[in-house]
């Protein structure tokens, strides 16, 4: 491991001067006198790939990390030849390259310098393990902010800071602890109100420097491997952001039961108890969509068996919840138990699947079944075959959703906690050790968990959870961010860990809600799910060795809560579909840092605790104990206070006073809201009205709402609903217009228009141009307007 710093060490090796060069249509190579060639590929105008060789030659090329399908192609390239650089000019940017030692530096149009070399591109040679220590660093000006980096337990702003990425099962981390669970090689840069991301796409053991060492270096560098990184331009973080995932991928729509409350413990058994927890739930009305089964449900740990004193008939349980609503879902880790009796094993070993030593035995470690052989995932007829271990599970059981756990990979009672580092993979054919497979073996894993739930819930979709991952993992799988505590501090760091993931291409994730080690107060749990129904996976976990941690477990207070923030997450489903929408189709996070929301205002670069949750809600957990409201940072526009429907306007530090069943929210002014009606889980009513919320604002604003089958693949075939509203407010009239598109028809007939904030008192209402349609007296009954869903234009004015 790298420990020293990577300045003081004196073997350092440089590119000496360029001797020549030539292009080869998007890709423009640079040789020195040493050997080293510089590979600048421009795939899009604002995102250009550097990769490194020093061997005066490239070896294949190949990711785990880059979706197929990103975009790519630019509109303009032209390569410059100048007395002492070369430049690289697209319609975005200019990247300038030295000729006498290589160095980089990347401009905008306006000749602004974005990201400058400042060692450059150096290296060291590895005697022991073959090929080289890689290193860049780069000029870090004054202001210059960091962000990103995926699961980072740490403020949001990495300035100051060095992390490492190494894949560690992690139990009961503590703030600044690394490394963890995830390996998300991105960053984010800020500086002057143009922000740029670098992916430094190499899967050894990595390292990221912000200004730790040096003041004004930022560094990254890796144990192995090439030196191969993605710049890619914004200004802005969204553009930034959206172009890293649309290069490392998007899922599909999850079913949107997944976006519904889960409830974990490990472990919900025997049947019984199972049956228990899930009954409370519906007497007690608190919505639930899944209940998780942890590694007890097994035979001894073997993966894809049952222990039939816990669980006599699977099937029939896994039917039985569903007829009451609930969705079945189980854990699989990676360890397969050293049994010949146990036909997993037994297939893995005939068929050579499992990962071997360099010298030839099978990588043997302990794991929960005890001494374990591990299948090796990089390799493709594996995955293939893991994947037809799921038919029976999915098919006959009718299980719909798997759990992957320990995929770091972990192993216990070894100092190292993971494989040791000689053991080999197939890497789809580059054959490598596991110091370049450990951070990409969990997404691996998660890949062929899928593929094989995906093929066996079709023509439903599939539903994977992982704890590793790295970059591109969003393609296949949720995550959580691991073994949390129940302590205020988790709660901080779990609201900055998912708002991280979320600008780091990985949208779908939650922390084990009430912490996973040790036991929640009341209090905290309460605090916890206000927070948690805001984040786009949202269950409540623990280990299970401590008390309770079901929404009954503590008082009726902490009950009540519960249910009225769950409640109000089962109302925000069509929101949160909907943003979830947005981000498979663009890229756009679903949760928003607020520096994200607003990088040209600086208060917002050192921001941690609020977000916009999708594209209209300011969320600010409660984060300390005997809270009556907090200190918070409102952003620049104009909001309402959700539950006082108090109007305010941002770009302000303020007070905001709260009771123990609220946390502070606000709604963007001329926002419309949609609300489903409160259901026990996804698709338990049919209803005919949808809810739209209208909060008044003078100009426009507009606001969208995605619908469909809430599962299957009909969507891609253009079934959907996507609705448009437009509101127009002006002193004494507001203007609703709104505009559908797709094949998709709603259940529901109608719209209950709620009108939030209005500054005048109605005279008249026209709906499509119509006046009659208005009843002044059932309005001011029922306190909203009920229009058919068909409606083009609602027109409000005022007296
Ligand atoms: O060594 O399956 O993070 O969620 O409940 C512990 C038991 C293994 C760690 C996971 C946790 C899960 C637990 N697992």
């Amino acid at each position: 491991m790298i420990t020293n710093t990577e300045l003081e060490y004196k073997g350092n090796l440089y590119p000496s001067k360029i001797v020549s060069f030539d292009q080869n249509v998007d890709s423009v190579y640079f040789y020195t006198d040493n050997n080293v060639i510089l590979k600048v590929t421009v795939l899009r105008d604002s995102l250009i790939r550097f990769r490194y060789t020093t061997k005066g030659y490239f070896s294949t090329d190949f990711s785990y990390a880059i979706d197929d399908n990103h975009t790519h192609g630019y509109n303009f390239l032209e390569v410059v030849d100048k007395t002492e650089s070369y430049q690289i000019i697209t319609s975005k940017l200019k990247c300038v390259i030295q000729k006498s030692d290589l160095r980089v530096c990347i401009y905008d149009l306006q000749d602004n310098v974005l990201l400058e070399d400042e060692l450059g591109f150096h290296w060291e040679e590895s005697y022991e393990f073959g090929g080289n220590i890689v290193k860049m660093s780069k000029v870090s000006k004054d202001g210059e902010s960091f962000y990103g980096l995926g699961d980072k337990a740490t403020q949001m702003n990495l300035k100051g800071k060095r992390v490492e990425n190494f894949a560690t099962d992690q139990y009961a981390y503590q703030k600044d602890q690394e490394p963890l669970y995830k390996v998300v090689p991105f960053y984010i840069g800020l500086q002057n109100n143009q922000s740029y991301g670098i992916f430094f796409d190499n899967t050894f053991r990595t390292f990221f420097d912000f200004c730790y060492e040096r003041r004004n270096v930022s560094s990254f560098w890796s144990e192995g491997g090439e030196m191969n990184y993605y710049f890619i331009y914004g200004p802005q973080m969204q553009e930034v952001v959206t172009r890293y995932t649309d290069l490392t991928g998007k899922p599909e729509l999850p079913p949107m039961w997944a976006l519904g409350y889960h409830q974990c413990k490990w472990s919900y058994y025997p049947e019984k108890n199972v049956k228990e927890i899930t009954a409370k739930f519906r007497a007690l009305k608190i919505p639930c969509d899944a209940i998780y089964l942890d590694i007890d449900y097994m035979e001894g740990f073997r993966c894809f068996t049952w222990n039939k004193n816990y669980f006599p008939d699977p099937k029939r349980m896994v039917s039985e919840l569903s007829d009451n609503g609930f969705k079945t879902i189980v854990i699989i880790d990676p360890g397969i138990k050293i049994d010949t009796d146990y036909f997993v094993y037994k297939e893995a070993l005939e068929k050579d699947f499992f990962c071997k030593r360099a010298d030839g035995p099978y990588m043997k470690g302990k794991v929960w079944p005890g001494e374990c052989n591990f299948p090796d995932y990089t390799n493709p007829e594996v995955r293939e075959w893991w994947a037809g271990l799921f038919k029976e599970l999915i098919s006959e059981i009718g299980v719909k959703g798997v759990w992957n756990d320990m995929n770091e990979p972990a192993v216990m009672e070894v100092p190292n906690k993971t494989f040791p580092m000689d053991v080999r993979h197939d890497y789809d054919g580059n054959p490598c050790s596991h110091r370049k497979a450990h951070n990409i073996y969990g997404m691996q894993m998660a890949r062929a968990t899928y593929q094989g739930v995906k093929k066996y819930t079709y023509p439903k979709r599939p539903f994977i959870i992982t704890r590793s991952a790295y970059s591109g993992t969003q393609r296949y799988s949720s995550s959580w961010t691991g073994d949390n505590v129940a302590t205020w501090e988790h709660l901080w760091l779990a609201n900055i860990q998912v708002q991280r993931l979320s600008i780091s291409g990985m949208g779908f994730t939650g922390s084990d809600i009430g912490g996973f080690a040790e036991q929640p107060s009341g209090e905290l749990y309460a605090r916890w799910i206000q927070l948690g129904v805001f984040h786009p996976f949202c269950r409540t976990h623990s280990s299970g060795d401590h008390g309770n941690q079901e929404p009954w477990a503590f008082d009726v207070e902490v009950l009540d809560i519960t249910r009225k923030f769950i409640n109000l997450r089962y109302q925000l489903l069509p929101y949160l579909y909907t943003m979830f929408w947005q981000y498979i189709e663009e890229g756009i996070p679903m949760l928003k840092p607020l520096v994200y929301y607003d990088q040209e205002d600086i208060q917002t670069h050192y921001r941690n605790d609020e977000f916009i949750f999708g594209n209209q809600i300011l969320v600010c957990p409660i984060l300390e104990p005997n809270s009556s409201g907090r200190r918070m940072y409102l952003p620049r526009g104009s909001w309402y206070n959700y539950w006082t429907n108090e109007r305010v306007s941002g770009g302000r530090e303020m007070w905001v006073d709260t009771k123990f069943d609220e946390i502070p929210l606000f709604v963007k002014a001329g926002t419309i809201l949609p609300k489903y009606p409160v259901q026990q889980y996804v698709e338990e009513l049919e209803f005919d009205v949808l809810t739209l919320e209208v909060y008044y604002k003078e100009g426009i604003e507009k606001s969208v709402v995605y619908e469909d089958a809430q599962d299957g693949y009909d969507y891609k075939k253009g079934r959907y609903s996507f609705l448009t509203f437009q509101v127009i407010g002006r002193d004494n009239e507001v203007i609703i217009q709104l505009h559908k598109e797709g094949k998709f028809e709603t259940n529901y007939t109608h719209y209950e228009i709620k009108l939030i904030g209005l500054p005048f008192e109605i005279s008249t209402i026209a709906i499509n141009n119509e006046k009659d349609s208005y009843d002044k007296v059932s309005y001011k009954k029922e306190g909203f307007l009920k229009v058919a869903k068909e409606f083009h234009v609602v027109h409000i004015t005022g007296v």
